[in-house]
């Protein structure tokens, strides 16, 4: 099966670090295509980072729908347009920070997130909510590292958030860690060892939901709030992303043409 894994930022050295910890989860028959967004933020740390993120998302899993994708993970811890692109979906599509808060839930009686700008909290805050993580989730905790930090040798990431997880254990009255960053899945594996408690990449969690899904058949609901958007002409900058009758009715959302066709065709193009 073939899996996309969507950067929703715009830095393609942080994409490697996604792919590579996609891969290292994926099954043997699992195929990974990483795809950094076409436009952008550098990186995602607020919510109108977010909701402009959204957009490039929603590009790349209609992108990946035409090409036959098993699934679809946003790979980004504020799971942006995560619901949008299900409606323009049939394969599964999985966030990481939805995907590692259920993992953590069923080898933990509590976790904590550790994640990046303290401004960011607010958005996993909601997300705990959201999920239906409330009773799970013992608290969300910020490191003040900036996203693109992570990978600077000089800001003892690492380190730092090494701390932060030692603080959550003692307490938070939790068992488990969830990093709250896509740009921390090369940490998990050796915090875990490092502090003997089980640390969730939501990269890894994300792949193997979405095997799992996949192998039982499971594709996105199209019923309800889920079905592919009403159709209708759309004006402007994002003409293009209109849903046509073609896709509603094949189950598939999102538009069709590449910007510059519907753009080329004038504000009324339907
Ligand atoms: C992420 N931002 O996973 C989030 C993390 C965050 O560019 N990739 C980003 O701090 O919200």
């Amino acid at each position: 099966m073939q899996i996309r894994v969507i950067n929703p930022n715009t830095t393609e050295s942080m994409t490697g670090t996604i792919a590579a910890a996609a891969r290292m989860a994926a099954a043997p028959g699992t195929t990974i295509s990483p795809v950094t967004a076409a436009t952008g933020p550098v990186s995602i740390e607020g919510h109108y980072e977010e909701a402009v993120a959204a957009i490039a998302v929603l590009e790349a899993v209609r992108a990946g729908e035409g090409e036959g994708a098993a699934a679809h993970v946003i790979a980004c811890f504020g799971d942006p347009g995560l619901l949008a692109a299900r409606e323009i979906a049939r394969a599964p599509v999985i966030g990481i920070a939805e995907a590692a808060m259920h993992l953590a839930s069923l080898v933990a009686t509590g976790f904590s997130v550790v994640t990046t700008l303290a401004r960011t909290r607010i958005i996993t805050e909601h997300l705990v909510v959201a999920y239906g993580m409330e009773r799970h989730c013992r608290r969300v905790r910020a490191t003040d590292l900036p996203v693109l930090g992570l990978a600077d040798p000089g800001s003892d990431a690492a380190g730092v958030i090494a701390a932060e997880c030692r603080r959550a254990l003692a307490e938070d009255g939790t068992g488990a860690i969830v990093l709250g960053c896509a740009g921390m899945a090369d940490l998990a594996t050796d915090l875990s060892a490092k502090l003997g408690v089980p640390v969730i990449d939501g990269v890894g969690a994300a792949v193997k939901l979405a095997e799992a899904l996949v192998g039982l058949g499971l594709a996105t609901s199209k019923l309800g709030d889920l079905a592919p958007p009403n159709v209708k002409p759309y004006r402007g900058l994002l003409a293009h992303m209109a849903p046509d009758a073609e896709d509603a009715a094949a189950g598939r959302g999102g538009g069709k043409r590449a910007p510059q066709d519907r753009a080329l065709a004038g504000p009324d193009a339907a």
